[in-house]
């Protein structure tokens, strides 16, 4: 394959599978022999994985306010760009990553309330018009996603310590998004046993590759 790579994002509330099904897209993608370099957010970098630190520390001595953590979300996202994702994209390697932009609309946007405008404003700035080519969007109820987060049995981070309201207003967000742009994110119903999620999953991509390739 050859030309510039493709762009994937996997996206969705806390304890959706996303990092469980990653490995699975990557390796579906990786069979089909595309290089995959596999990524996340906040992180990618040793500098923005130390942003990354910054944002999920659950030190209740400090309240992060709204607007600094939306602007770390998109100072470790300009690293990412510019150290991992840019150029793999350049050397035609696809890139698959845990979360992008549409999680801080979902998160900063529909969680914390900021303006929508102000988030856009950031992204056009940093992204220069970068987009993912396909979001796989994991969709499941709240309360259902929490009892996943609970059963892992791990000390929960700032964002996982949010209430329930939280997270139905970030699930509301992204639902919003997809339904603005559902030529480029599918929405899968991750509450299904793990092997029916991922036969959805193969399913659109699958799909996709058939038009991209
Ligand atoms: N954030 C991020 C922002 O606020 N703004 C931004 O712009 C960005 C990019 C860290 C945080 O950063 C915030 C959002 C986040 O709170 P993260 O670490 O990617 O981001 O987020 P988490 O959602 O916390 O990631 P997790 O690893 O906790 O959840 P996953 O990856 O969705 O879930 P996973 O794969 O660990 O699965 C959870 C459990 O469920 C099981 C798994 O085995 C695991 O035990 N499971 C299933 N069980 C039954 N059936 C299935 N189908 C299952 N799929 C998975």
């Amino acid at each position: 394959m050859s030309g510039r790579g493709r762009f994937i994002t996997l996206e969705g509330g806390e304890g959706v599978g996303k990092t469980t099904n990653l490995d699975w897209v990557a390796k579906w993608l990786t069979t089909r022999g595309v290089e995959v370099v596999r990524t996340r957010e906040p992180g990618g970098t040793p500098r923005a994985e130390a942003i990354r630190e910054l944002l999920l520390d659950p030190c209740q001595s400090e309240p992060l306010n709204a607007d600094a953590e939306l602007l770390l979300v998109f100072a470790a996202r300009a690293q990412h760009l510019a150290q991992v994702i840019r150029p793999a994209l350049e050397r035609g390697a696809w890139v698959l990553c845990d979360r992008f932009t549409d999680a801080t609309f979902a998160y900063q946007g529909g969680g914390r309330g900021l303006d929508h405008h102000r988030i856009a404003l950031l992204e056009g700035l940093v992204q220069q018009g970068l987009q993912p080519d396909l979001t796989l969007l994991l969709d499941m109820p709240t309360h259902v996603a929490q009892q996943r987060v609970d059963s892992r049995g791990q000390q929960r981070d700032r964002f996982e310590q949010e209430q329930n309201a939280f997270f139905q207003a970030v699930r509301d967000a992204y639902l919003v998004r997809a339904a603005q742009a559902p030529e480029r994110i599918a929405v899968i119903d991750a509450s299904q046993p793990l092997a029916d999620v991922q036969q959805a999953l193969g399913e659109q991509l699958s799909h996709q590759l058939t038009e991209w390739l």
